[in-house]
């Protein structure tokens, strides 16, 4: 019932809340000691052909105050599905903002595709904005592009990633994975490294066969300061060709694969997982190794697929796989809630596993980096993520959204994806570790329900510090 009131919910423009689909760690912007955050929205306020225009806030948590509005450009629709801060481009010493829109509209009536075409035909765009005036510096086209999961914001595209200063000019550079460009091939898939400075193309290469949609995740692996380049990861998950059915039954499932590429664009490692999941490569995440070691890529396989949702830690060198974090039991995950489940001993954490990664800086009592795993979940997400040793795969910390701070309880249990996107938050809490938001962006079924927020948690035992919510937020 409450999938059917989803997917109701979804076929009618109004009354979506998908504030905190996307969150970026900024600069301290108004020099409070504190860092801000960059939140995409794609709430209902602003309706194009396609769906919500969308916006992105630059929000400083501690006074809930939006510093900055940038709106949808001119003929951009979902504006802020995918947004990343890139190293200083502009010589104010700032990191720079690039956002995403998975459509722009053409500029006549005749150009335009029914509005029911999902994913829509036509481009999309990636914007260049200054981190603190949020002036446009530039833009590149691609492909329009969508959501993997057809039915929510999982995975939203095209896929950006810092990539520090690629050519070495000093400014930072962008990586794009633009899933559904299509080459000898439809839908081959192809990463575009772009440089911040002149907006020129750096680095091209594609996936291996049609349908591929390679790009569809990226993340830089192995980098160890800001403006220094590294290496990149590009996942690719292979869908069936959209033929008869019988073709689709004969083609079967491919394996999805990730392959890691230099700065001089040669091809470093390419990995699948030990099952040959679809789905291998949905979430990626960097864990930058000590000293002289390579580090860890992590690489999760999770959420509608075939396939047991899992997260495989590659050596971030070779591509080699070291070991594997399972899916841990309801128990493990939230002793609490695990109590309302049937049988909370058997009882496994949603599919969704895996779904967002992010190591933490500080590490655990056995040396081991933290890796915070996310499971998002529908209506009553309680426990959406936990953080997770890489050593063992057990449950360290659990993040429980049973209570609000400071606020009454009865909109927690209507956030909702909690999850979907996770981001480093700086020190919020000015307790010398270093926090991490996480972000959900729901469906409202009527007026009061399921509000998209961003949680910031505590990087020292991922209790929640503050909420932010788009009715919170102070004009500034
Ligand atoms: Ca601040
Ligand atoms: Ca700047
Ligand atoms: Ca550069």
């Amino acid at each position: 019932m409450t999938t059917l009131l989803i997917l109701l919910s979804l076929a009618l423009p109004q009354g979506r809340d998908l504030f905190g689909v996307s969150i970026a760690l900024a600069d301290d912007v108004n020099g409070d000691g504190v860092r801000e955050l960059w939140v995409g929205d794609l709430s209902d306020d602003g309706y194009g052909e396609q769906g919500a225009l969308g916006r992105v806030w630059l929000i400083c948590p501690r006074s809930r105050r939006a510093l900055l509005r940038i709106p949808a450009p001119e003929r951009a629709e979902r504006f802020g599905w995918t947004l990343t801060t890139l190293d200083d481009v502009d010589g104010d010493g700032r990191d720079e903002l690039a956002v995403s829109a998975q459509w722009v509209a053409p500029p006549s009536q005749a150009e335009r595709p029914s509005r029911e075409h999902c994913p829509p035909t036509g481009a999309g765009c990636v914007y260049l904005f200054s981190g603190v005036s949020g002036t446009l510096l530039r833009s590149w086209s691609g492909p329009a592009d969508g959501h993997r999961a057809w039915w929510h914001s999982y995975g939203a595209g095209p896929a950006l990633a810092s990539v520090g200063d690629w050519n070495g000019d000093g400014k930072g550079d962008l990586a794009i994975g633009w899933s559904r460009a299509t080459d000898r091939e439809p839908a081959q898939g192809c990463v575009r490294v772009v440089s911040g400075g002149e907006g020129a193309l750096l680095h091209e290469s594609w996936g291996a066969d049609a349908y591929d949609h390679f790009g569809s995740a990226l993340t830089m692996i192995g980098r160890s300061s800001s403006l220094e380049a590294g290496r990149l990861a590009v996942s690719a998950w292979p869908t069936c060709p959209p033929r008869t059915k019988h073709d689709r039954v004969k083609h079967g499932e491919r394996p999805g694969y990730v392959r890691a590429i230099n700065s001089s664009g040669e091809l470093l490692f390419e990995a699948r997982s030990p099952d040959d999941c679809q789905q291998f490569g949905f979430s990626l995440a960097s864990i930058p190794g000590e000293g002289e070691e390579a580090g860890i890529l992590a690489v999760g396989q999770c959420f509608n697929c075939s396939h047991e949702p899992a997260i495989h830690l590659l050596d971030a060198a070779t591509g080699k796989r070291v070991r594997g974090i399972g899916r841990p039991r309801m128990r493990e995950w939230d002793h609490v809630c695990a109590n309302g489940y049937p049988d909370p001993e058997t009882a496994l954490v949603e599919p969704s596993f895996g779904a967002c990664m992010l190591p933490l800086d500080a590490s655990s009592a056995d040396g081991f980096t933290r890796l915070l795993v996310t499971a998002p979940s529908a209506l009553d997400d309680h426990h959406p993520a936990a953080l997770m040793s890489t050593a063992t795969g057990a449950v360290l910390d659990r993040v429980l959204l049973h209570t609000r701070p400071g606020k009454e309880p009865e909109r927690v249990h209507w956030a909702s994806y909690v999850g979907i996107v996770a981001a480093p938050a700086g020190d919020q809490d000015q307790d010398g570790v270093a926090d991490f938001a996480i972000g959900g962006g729901s469906v409202r079924c009527s007026a009061e329900d399921c509000t998209g927020v961003v949680v910031i948690c505590s990087g020292r035992d991922a209790t929640p510090i503050r909420w932010l919510t788009r009715y919170d937020l102070e004009p500034d």
